[in-house]
């Protein structure tokens, strides 16, 4: 399709409209609607490699990959192939298949930490089912969670959550009963003293303490290596589950996770269980969680705990995530990757340094974030510091430029093994316009 004229009506602002008298605010997830950055959402026509294309035909260097899951780029060869094949066999059976044993056999391999999983179709559904079984297998209610870290929109897990939430300047949903999360405790993220208060209060009657370990809901932040070990030691002295969300992290920062990233500074660090999402999917609905076999046991039809889905391990979805695995575990994949986010996280730093602009940025695998303050911030409340307004008209800025940027503040962004030297060199000129120019 040729792109648009200027003067040309926008498909685009057409659709928006049609969408929104119909689904609510015209999106499926709200933070699409660009509700935080102003303007008209982009609706995607096609993609392919590190590229989509709107509705008007214009085409975009995509920084979000669909939220993640994209680590290979679109229609990566290999994965349509093997979703094509899937596709013929059958979309769903409602009945077990060799291929989700694969993956499970996959995942399991490549990450210790996780001697059993069971897959289910989303980050909120893997999230909430590990909560439950936390509770279930320890017999207490309480969990602790840390501001700004986002872990799907379960009831009992959003509150203070990033992401979505953020944006619109509202910490916790409506339609969520105090009774519903008088068990979970909220603490600061990196803060080691108010860690150790609320476990000397609370850590007897704790089931688990859940945490994204490189938080990308509120934009990109790490837990630093000391608070990390801090969680790993009070969760082992009380009795208390450590839950990895690597719902972003997962197979994205590293072929092992983020747990495999602590792992190298914190000898035999591990978690009791992990919740997985975005790439273990490969784009499709797709997710897991799993953990030590003792706790796995504790699930139905094994154990008490309850936990069910009529599209789990989906046989197309299964197919796409065993092809995306089997792609990242080729020699030198994250090697190459790491080191083509850093070149775009380093070049946009520059670009803002030389133009006298405050910036910052940080990166692990394929996935980054980057702040207009120094330094990095360390938790939820300095990242709300951030200047809103500038980050709008830079968003809008590489948007008209063709860069396509998380439409909020509060999101990590995500580079494909298909984004080329080039595409980051585009990306970097544009940002250094838009900064000389501000
Ligand atoms: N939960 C995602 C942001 N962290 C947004 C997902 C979407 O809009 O597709």
């Amino acid at each position: 399709m040729a792109p648009n004229t200027s003067s040309a009506p926008s498909r685009n602002t057409a659709l928006f409209e049609r969408a929104k008298k119909l689904i609510p605010g015209g999106v499926n997830s709200p933070v699409r609607a660009f509700k935080a950055v102003g303007g008209t959402p982009r609706f995607v026509q096609r993609a392919q490699g590190a590229y989509f294309w709107d509705a008007d035909g214009k085409r975009y260097i995509d920084y979000i990959g669909s939220w993640g899951p994209m680590i290979l780029g679109h229609g990566h060869p290999a994965v349509v192939d093997a979703v094509q094949k899937a596709v013929l066999e059958g979309f769903s059976y409602g009945a077990p298949t060799e291929r989700e044993v694969e993956l499970a056999e996959e995942i399991v391999k490549l990450v210790p930490s996780i001697e059993m999983l069971r897959l289910v179709s989303s980050g909120t559904e893997a999230g909430m089912s590990a909560i439950r079984l936390a509770r279930g297998a320890t017999g207490r209610s309480k969990i602790i969670k840390f501001e700004g870290c986002y872990h799907g929109h379960a009831d009992a897990l959003l509150v203070k959550a990033g992401s979505g939430l953020a944006t619109f300047g509202n910490p916790t949903s409506a339609g969520v009963p105090p009774e519903v999360v008088q068990h979970t405790l909220v603490l600061e993220y990196n803060h080691i003293a108010q860690l150790e208060e609320a476990f000397a209060v609370h850590g007897s009657s704790t089931a688990c303490l859940i945490i994204e370990p490189i938080a990308g809901n509120m934009n990109f932040v790490r837990a630093s290596v000391p608070f990390m070990t801090r969680c790993r030691e009070l969760c082992t002295q009380y009795g208390v589950l450590l839950v990895f969300d690597e719902v972003m992290t997962g197979f994205r920062v590293a072929l092992g996770g983020a747990q495999s990233v602590y792992a190298k500074s914190i000898p035999g660090f591990k978690p009791d269980m992990t919740v997985m999402g975005k790439v273990i999917g490969g784009g499709m609905p797709l997710a897991a969680f799993g953990g030590t076999r003792a706790v796995m046991e504790q699930l139905a039809p094994l154990g008490p705990v309850y936990q069910a889905g009529t599209l789990s391990g989906n046989p197309v979805a299964t197919a796409c995530g065993l092809a995306t695995l089997r792609e990242l575990q080729k020699p030198g994949f994250y090697e190459a990757l790491g080191e083509r986010t850093r070149s775009l996280v380093s070049g946009l730093t520059q670009a803002a340094t030389r133009a006298g602009v405050s910036f910052c940025g940080d990166s692990e695998g394929g996935m980054f974030g980057f702040f207009l303050l120094e330094p990095l911030p360390q938790n939820y409340a300095t990242v709300m510091t951030t200047d809103g307004p500038t980050f709008n008209r830079f968003f809008h800025a590489m948007l008209d430029k063709g860069v396509y940027y998380a439409p909020a503040l509060y999101e990590a962004g995500f580079v494909s093994s298909a984004h080329t030297a080039a595409d980051i060199a585009e990306t970097v000129e544009a940002a250094a316009q838009f900064f000389a120019g501000r």
